[in-house]
């Protein structure tokens, strides 16, 4: 007789569902790039207060270095990982089905080797371009090439979520997609519309270009096609976000999801609407009608409705919830929240900086209003309170579930994790007020100024100590957020032993009332066909605006100035 033996329970984690390896390593790899790419941000704060300190860092040759690194890391790789991990895991469970794991694998190595060649050109100092790489800067083909393999990483990883659905439809005749696949696979639809413009930018464009086989590019084409994909990235990167709101804040209130129909009714806007609004970013570019400039800024305003939706529709659900426990009153029922649960905590923060966030992105989107904010401090205010927090931290919130559930430890030290969670909302909203206002006083975004000759500096500070001051201390704030959330972390990944059974499941949460005799919800329910309405859509819009200048371009050699 054989006895068994027990397999060390490092492997046990993962036998029922192998899938959460690859889910762990997705989002613990995006973590680690975030580490870096924040750590360069209290540098940044301390230059919009005026102090340098850049001469003291001899590991980075300019501001511009640490500010793509910055940039790219946080923004573009961090976000990049982290969705590819939640929104392939989290739709496949949902549908019951395992992905292909070798191909899922292989997409995972796939995009490490594009952000390790991107970073041999970063780190090397020949491609501080900045997140954006406007050409004419020039940057070294390692970067472009680096790049265009991370995005079609992320692309083969949503083809895969795509192609389960479609499995599971045809396995289903007849059924509704559950809320939170439905949700995950619009928003992967989304993306593939949205990536045409930089895959075109990078693969037609740049890399040829970085490479010497062309000898000049048309840089207000090519911003036109970053912008293309950058304003419908910004989606990318909150829908997530949404899908943990509307899909696992409920339940984790203790309460249901007050209106699904709705929540399907915000993905398929984000999928019909988020494409055709990317001249928002190009209102102040010469050689674009102001005809389309003003047809793209209506559609913004449209692109802003679902996210109006989401805030009542989630608000009522955790109302919902803090009723069903004894909240009363007007606002007295937000007491009866789970304040002491981080995930939820984190989320809520979240939530809250993005009603500002939002807020300052409808003045960003008014034409006339952009003009005074445009290229100052203002803008990075807005982004850090909408990626740098309403996204953020509501990723920093799912982690404090995800992770205890995709290895079976506890979360360490949840105390800890709830005040990092305070500490990074509080530094962001200071942050904002700082950022913002430096802004209306007119100092500009993307600028080294805390190295100007002291009486230059000194005519900005005149009139903008105070909020000088705030960005400079919301730097120092975030810092100390940034290491109570990775000691949280690596508390979790290395300091605790494994209890696979007491686990925590995924918190997904059911619904207030059936919905699959709708006649809209199964309207909604093709995905496919909005994906093709938002197709001709983003034609319409977006070939008047292309052809003439392809017609005319407008060529520049590039140039290096780092
Ligand atoms: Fe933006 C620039 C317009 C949303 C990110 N944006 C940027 C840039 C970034 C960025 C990175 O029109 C800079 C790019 C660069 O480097 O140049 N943005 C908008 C508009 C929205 C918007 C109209 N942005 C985002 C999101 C981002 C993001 C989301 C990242 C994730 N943005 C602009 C424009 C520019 C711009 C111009 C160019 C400016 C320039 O001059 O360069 C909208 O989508 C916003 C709609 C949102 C709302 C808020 C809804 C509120 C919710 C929370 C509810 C709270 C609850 C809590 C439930 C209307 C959903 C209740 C709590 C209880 C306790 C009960
Ligand atoms: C830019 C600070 C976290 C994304 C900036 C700037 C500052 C800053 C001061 C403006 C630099 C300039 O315009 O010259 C910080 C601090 C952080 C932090 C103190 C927290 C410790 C984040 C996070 C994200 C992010 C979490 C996104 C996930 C960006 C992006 C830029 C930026 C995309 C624009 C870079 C560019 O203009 O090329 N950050 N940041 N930051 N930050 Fe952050
Ligand atoms: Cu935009």
């Amino acid at each position: 007789m054989t006895t068994k033996t027990f397999t060390p329970s490092q492997d046990r984690a993962y036998d029922t569902h192998p899938e959460k390896k690859l889910a762990l390593y997705y989002t613990v790899t995006g973590l680690i790039f975030l580490l870096v790419g924040v750590l360069m941000g209290p540098l940044q704060a301390l230059n919009y207060a005026g102090i340098d300190i850049y001469k003291y860092m001899p590991f980075l040759k300019s501001y511009y270095q640490g500010l793509t690194l910055h940039g790219v890391l946080n923004a573009l790789v961090f976000t990049t990982y982290f969705i590819c991990g939640i929104l392939l895991y989290i739709p496949a469970r949902d549908l019951k089905l395992r992905p292909n794991l070798g191909f899922a694998w292989f997409t995972y190595w796939l995009m490490n080797f594009g952000v390790v060649l991107a970073a041999i050109a970063i780190l090397g100092n020949n491609a501080s371009v900045l997140y954006t790489f406007y050409p004419p800067l020039k940057g070294s083909p390692l970067f472009y090439i680096g790049a265009a393999i991370l995005v079609a990483s992320s692309l083969l990883v949503g083809g895969q979520v795509i192609y389960m659905w479609t499995g599971w439809k045809k396995a289903n005749p007849g059924k509704i997609t559950p809320v939170t696949a439905y949700m995950s696979v619009a928003t992967w639809f989304m993306w593939m519309l949205a990536s045409l413009g930089i895959v075109v930018e990078v693969v037609v464009y740049l890399i040829p270009w970085s490479l010497g086989w062309t000898p000049a590019v048309d840089p207000l084409l090519a911003r036109t096609l970053f912008w293309f994909t950058g304003h419908p990235i910004v989606y990318f990167w909150l829908l997530p976000a949404y899908v943990s709101w509307y899909a696992f804040i409920p339940n984790q209130a203790g309460g249901k999801i007050v209106s699904e129909p709705l929540a399907r009714l915000a993905f398929a806007m984000f999928l019909l609407v988020s494409v055709p609004v990317g001249l928002h970013h190009q209102f102040t570019d010469p050689g674009i009608s102001n005809l389309w400039k003003i047809i793209h800024m209506v559609l913004t305003f449209m692109v802003a409705v679902p996210s109006m939706l989401t805030a009542f529709s989630v608000a009522a659900s955790m109302e919902y919830a803090a009723r069903l426990k004894g909240g009363k009153g007007l606002t007295k029922w937000i007491a009866k929240l789970p304040w002491n649960n981080p995930s939820f905590t984190a989320q809520v923060l979240a939530m809250i900086s993005f009603i500002f966030g939002g807020a300052g992105g409808i003045v960003n989107a008014s034409m006339s209003l952009d003009y005074v904010v445009h290229n100052t401090a203002w803008i990075p205010g807005h982004f850090h309170i909408t990626v740098g927090t309403a996204v953020t931290l509501t990723f920093f919130g799912m982690t404090f579930w995800l992770l205890p559930h995709l290895t079976g430890k506890k979360l360490f030290n949840p105390k800890l994790a709830v005040a990092s969670a305070w500490w990074w909302f509080v530094g962001m909203m200071v942050f904002a007020l700082g950022m913002h206002w430096e802004g209306l006083l007119g100092i500009p975004r993307r600028a080294h100024i805390s190295a100007l000759p002291v009486e230059l500096l000194d005519q900005y500070a005149k009139n903008a100590q105070i909020p000088m001051a705030l960005t400079g201390i919301s730097g120092m704030i975030l810092l100390i957020a940034s290491i109570m959330y990775y000691v949280v972390v690596a508390g979790t990944l290395w300091g605790n032993q494994r209890d696979v059974k007491n686990a925590p499941e995924i918190p997904f949460s059911e619904s207030l009332a059936p919905v699959d005799h709708r006649k809209s919800v199964r309207v909604m329910d093709n995905l496919w066909v909005l994906f093709l309405i938002a197709f001709v859509i983003v034609l319409g819009v977006y070939l008047p605006v292309i052809v003439p200048m392809l017609q005319s371009p407008n060529l520049v050699p590039g140039m290096r100035l780092w």
